[in-house]
């Protein structure tokens, strides 16, 4: 029946040629345009509708109270362009193939927006994709060159070559989509639109307009800033993001060279290419406004660091981060507002499905941390709002355990498309309607890759329920995590081999096994993933990835494989 309905609402462009647009109108349900907004790292505690504490986010809240807010949506793997990837084309990375963020996306994939195309979509698509190629099956794009810039930024376009845009990317790509909406866009087609910002991804440059406010605003610290890592398994000790130990304190704290030399301060964490690629693109007058508002950070700093202790440093980063991070936030929400205020005023609310989300969540001083990666909550989480007017109930909550793998089948439902047999999420559209019934996941499953690389956050694969994680740290480790999500909402203890938990552990290396066959991975297709990226670590080639580090890696490799694991 479903197949049935899919089939005629796929068949409606070409019935449409040659008849009465009004009369078809009358008849046939028309298929919902789709916006699809995502923003890079934006973790759900900096988005109002989940959590105020931070900021303020009207816009994006407006969303939610459009339609419905997700307080249990994840990704498959936390890190950029594998989201990314998992997003189009519904699938796991070890399926489609993009396991990180180092080698390029294969083409060859089939993606959602390809078969939104083929059925008579108009695709167009702003901002970061991040995949070292260009968007296959996408009518109009302009994004940006794998990470992008803050400032003056580059776009490769799909008709105009490469080019540089004057000004700040988070309302460039706003100008972009809204031009593309009010020029290019073709009434006669339903569209399927990407909107995807580049901020609030790390060095933080926020907009000239919020320099002031931000870089003196202070903010409230997550109980667990000086986590010390005990009470797990050695990965998370042994990860390089923690904000006092490995933030830098030029590129992202904006300690001024010269201050540092003067204090004696070392660098660290600090990748030279990326911030002189950030900072050499201000304009004279852009490169005063941000010397004006961080000149006085330097004073202040300038005065207070020589009698720092060690925690004065880590708070005083801390609130750094948090000014500069939400800075660039604030941009994003006002410029989601511009989007949203475009829709109403255009009449195109009523047919439209809104997606506000992120490509996976961030630490903002949990555990010490920033950057994301791991599968505890603030990485493995993402936001998730929908709006669809009509058909989503206005200011609902949904907590099931919902996905970026799922989007995908989601579109294609809601477009009355037929999803390809082997994609692998689950449409949201029964949760958004109100057929909770139909929805029946309980367990999710999860897979990290990219290691060694910047950070160093070992490689991890994983069941989550809503009541545990069972986590495998694999390669150049064996160990096992179990986390009562219920007991231990903060994440700091691995009750794994607590007896007490035997029953519960045994239940979920069952479970993990039947989802590993389930989504069809195993330690042969891991296998296949590690030498690639090893082999350009050996060569220098990965940022972060020393050859002490490397030999350090093959040390411990030796050792494992040795045990027979
Ligand atoms: C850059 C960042 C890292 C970040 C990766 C991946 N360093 O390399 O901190 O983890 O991107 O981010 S930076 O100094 O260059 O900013 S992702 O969102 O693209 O996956
Ligand atoms: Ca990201």
């Amino acid at each position: 029946m479903k197949s049935l309905l899919k089939l005629v609402l796929a068949l409606i462009p070409v019935a449409m040629i040659g008849c009465n647009p009004a009369k078809e109108e009358e008849q046939a349900p028309k298929r919902p345009n789709i916006i699809f907004i995502m923003s890079d790292d934006h973790a759900y505690q900096a988005i109002s509708a989940y959590d105020d504490r931070l900021i303020q986010t009207p816009n994006i809240d407006r969303i939610a109270k459009m339609g419905m807010l997700f307080t249990n949506a994840s990704v498959t793997n936390s890190i950029c362009a594998p989201s990314r990837a998992t997003i189009l084309t519904g699938k796991h990375s070890h399926l489609n193939g993009k396991v990180d963020n180092h080698f390029h996306f294969d083409t060859t994939n089939v993606t959602f927006p390809q078969l939104l195309q083929e059925s008579g979509y108009q695709t167009a698509m702003f901002g970061k994709l991040h995949f070292g190629n260009n968007p296959k099956s996408f009518d109009q794009f302009k994004i940006l060159p794998g990470q992008g810039a803050y400032y003056n930024p580059e776009f490769i376009t799909k008709n105009e070559g490469n080019i540089t845009v004057d000004g700040y990317v988070t309302d460039i790509v706003t100008d972009m989509t809204l031009d593309w909406l009010q020029n290019e866009r073709k009434a006669e087609q339903p569209f399927m639109l990407m909107y995807l910002h580049k901020a609030p991804h790390r060095s933080w440059l926020m907009a000239e307009r919020h320099l002031e406010d931000f870089t003196t605003r202070t903010f409230p610290e997550p109980a667990t800033l000086f986590d010390d890592y005990a009470g797990r398994t050695s990965p998370a000790g042994e990860a390089e993001m923690n904000i006092l130990k490995h933030m830098s304190w030029a590129g992202d704290n904006k300690v001024f060279p010269e201050v540092m030399d003067e204090l004696g301060i070392p660098e660290i964490g600090f990748d030279k290419s990326r911030y002189e690629y950030e900072y050499s693109r201000f304009t004279p007058s852009q490169e005063a406004n941000f010397m004006k508002a961080y000149s006085k950070v330097n004073a202040d700093f300038k005065k207070a660091y020589p009698s720092m202790t060690d925690q004065d440093k880590m708070k005083w980063k801390y609130q750094r981060y948090m000014q500069d991070y939400l800075g660039t936030i604030q941009a994003v929400d006002e410029n989601v507002g511009r989007l949203l205020d475009y829709l109403e005023a255009n009449d195109l609310m009523e047919n439209t499905i809104i997606v506000y989300t992120s490509d996976q969540g961030f630490y903002l001083g949990e555990h010490g941390w920033y950057d994301k990666r791991f599968i505890y909550d603030e990485s493995f989480k993402t936001p998730l709002l929908v709006a669809w007017p009509g058909q989503v109930k206005a200011g609902t909550r949904s907590d099931e355990l919902v996905q970026n793998l799922d989007f995908a089948q989601t579109f294609l439902e809601a477009a009355g498309v037929q999803e390809p047999e082997d994609m692998q999420g689950e449409s949201l559209v029964p949760l958004l309607t109100g057929q909770q019934e139909k929805w029946t996941r309980d367990a999710v499953y999860y897979h990290y890759y990219e290691y060694p690389a910047e950070h160093m956050v070992n490689r991890h694969y994983a069941i989550v329920t809503k009541e545990y994680k069972l986590i495998h740290y694999y390669y150049v480790e064996d160990q096992w995590e179990l986390i009562d999500r219920k007991k231990d909402p903060m994440e700091l203890r691995n009750v794994y081999k607590d007896p007490a938990y035997s029953e519960i552990r045994e239940d979920l290396h069952k479970r993990l096994e039947a989802l590993r066959t389930k989504y069809k991975d195993n330690s042969q297709i891991s296998q296949s993933y590690i030498n690639d990226l090893m082999k350009d670590a050996s060569d220098g080639k990965v940022f972060g990835v020393t050859k002490e580090k490397v030999e350090a890696i093959k040390e411990r490799r030796n050792k494992i494989e040795q045990s027979g694991k």
